[in-house]
């Protein structure tokens, strides 16, 4: 589909020179035009024009597109990321492209990223970032991220991490948020420690019901007093094994981008519940009602409603794990090949909460089916890759259609599946087109 909001380096400084310049080297320009570089913003700068310095830095105007940079459209960094599609740049919503999900783990480079609000003031010293536990504890809990590495079990593990609106694009009539196609996912290595066993050193009050996350990042409006977004889960959903907080990933400290210096990780349930820059957990005797957690947010119709229909509140509830779903990574759409070259098509494959079972693909709109190869996953909640070797009939015009099972045999629709107000749960099978000549 027609991907109405992606944006070159050149259209950003088009249509607003001084937010590009702060989006993307972070870099304020005042009244007179001056721009100002400094630390990591001139880093940036410098890398991006590929030399070892700016020796005039200071002179360089504000808002003006670097001239090593104009020609270079579409393609340019922002929080450290490559190839990557701007969705919304205020705040930062970044989709991957799928083709560029192909690896095993997503690179950090290629991970989405899905804001609500600002991003948070983070010091120096990540060891020194503080988390409190408190509610319905036994005992409310003031940890610093060096405690938190020392008192508890570190692990690493591959969990997926999808948005609840990835494939929103989908939905006719349009909800309304970022227009995600299908890559706002990815597949990460986090290290950190369970979840479980922080709440459990607090001590879980017989009356706590759900959990309420907290983070540092300022609401868009500035006002101290509204959080960009504050959502939680059933406790019992936080005492499972494979929940963290989280403070590596693929091996690197939590990027600031993901959330760093820490994260809580709910794998399998929309994204949204994986508070970034964690501050605090309140453990309620309640639905937690934080921002993002009430009306029409991360809340889908309880029964399956017309296409624009509008919902009543009380008929609204709060979405719990993401259903099956699977890409194709490899090639990358639209593809020529010769027909006497088998087509090897592949991607990863994930079901929320549980795994998946199978993994088919079709060339005959969906008419047959063939088996792919599915991996086990690594371990809970990681993506399944799987791999399929096609023959095709004849010249012409084709089509992959890839489809996952889970293990209780749901399988991801062909059609977009039940529409609701803001665009979730979108699982609709992936496809490619293939020009076979
Ligand atoms: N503090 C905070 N945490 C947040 C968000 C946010 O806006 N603020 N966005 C959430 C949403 S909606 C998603 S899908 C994931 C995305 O994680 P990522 O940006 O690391 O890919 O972070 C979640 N955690
Ligand atoms: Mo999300």
């Amino acid at each position: 589909m027609s991907d109405k909001n992606e944006r070159g380096l050149r259209e950003l400084y088009d249509r607003d020179p001084e937010r590009a310049d702060w989006l993307v080297f972070g870099r304020i320009t005042d009244t007179n035009r001056r721009g100002f570089l400094k630390g990591a913003g001139l880093a940036a700068m410098t890398a991006a024009v590929g030399a070892a310095s700016i020796p005039f830095a200071r002179h360089m105007p504000g808002g003006l597109i670097p001239a090593a940079l104009a020609e270079e459209v579409g393609d340019f960094e922002i929080l450290g990321k490559e190839g990557i599609i701007i969705r919304n740049d205020r705040p930062i919503n970044l989709e991957t492209p799928v083709h560029l999900l192909d690896d095993e783990v997503t690179p950090i480079r290629h991970f989405f990223v899905r804001n609500n609000g600002g991003l948070p003031e983070v010091s120096e010293d990540p060891d020194g970032w503080m988390l409190t536990i408190d509610g319905e504890v036994e005992g409310p809990l003031e940890l610093s991220l060096g405690e938190l590495k020392t008192r508890f079990e570190t692990i690493t593990r591959q969990a997926q991490l999808e948005c609840g609106g990835n494939g929103r694009a989908g939905f006719n009539p349009s909800p309304r948020g970022n227009q995600w196609v299908i890559g706002a996912v990815g597949n990460g290595e986090w290290t950190g420690c369970r979840l479980k066993d922080v709440l459990e050193a607090a001590g879980v009050g017989a009356s706590a019901v759900y959990t309420a996350h907290y983070g540092a990042d300022p609401h868009l409006s500035g006002d101290p007093g509204r959080d960009a977004l504050s959502r939680g889960v059933p406790i019992d959903k936080a005492l499972e094994e494979q929940n963290m907080l989280v403070w590596g990933m693929n091996g690197e400290p939590l990027p600031l981008a993901h959330g760093g210096p820490l994260r809580v990780l709910i794998p399998g349930w929309a994204g949204s519940c994986s508070q970034k820059w964690v501050t605090r957990i309140w453990l309620r005797e309640r639905e937690h009602d934080g921002q993002g957690m009430t009306g029409l947010s991360y809340r889908v119709p309880r029964y399956p409603v017309e296409p624009g229909a509008e919902v009543p509140d009380e008929d609204m509830v709060v979405m719990a794990s993401m259903p099956v779903k699977s890409v194709i990574t490899h090639p990358q759409n639209p593809v020529e090949v010769s027909r006497d070259e088998h087509l090897r098509v592949r991607g990863h494959a994930w079901a929320g909460d549980r795994r998946v079972a199978a993994m088919h693909v079709s060339i005959d709109f969906g008419a047959t089916w063939q088996e792919a190869s599915l991996d086990e996953p690594v371990n809970p909640y990681a993506w399944q890759h799987w791999l399929a070797e096609i023959e095709l009939p004849s010249p012409g015009y084709f089509e992959v259609w890839a489809r996952a099972t889970d293990d209780q045999g749901v399988m991801q629709p062909a059609v977009v599946p039940g529409w609701n107000p803001r665009g979730y749960l979108n699982n609709s099978q992936h496809r490619i087109a293939v020009r076979a000549v």
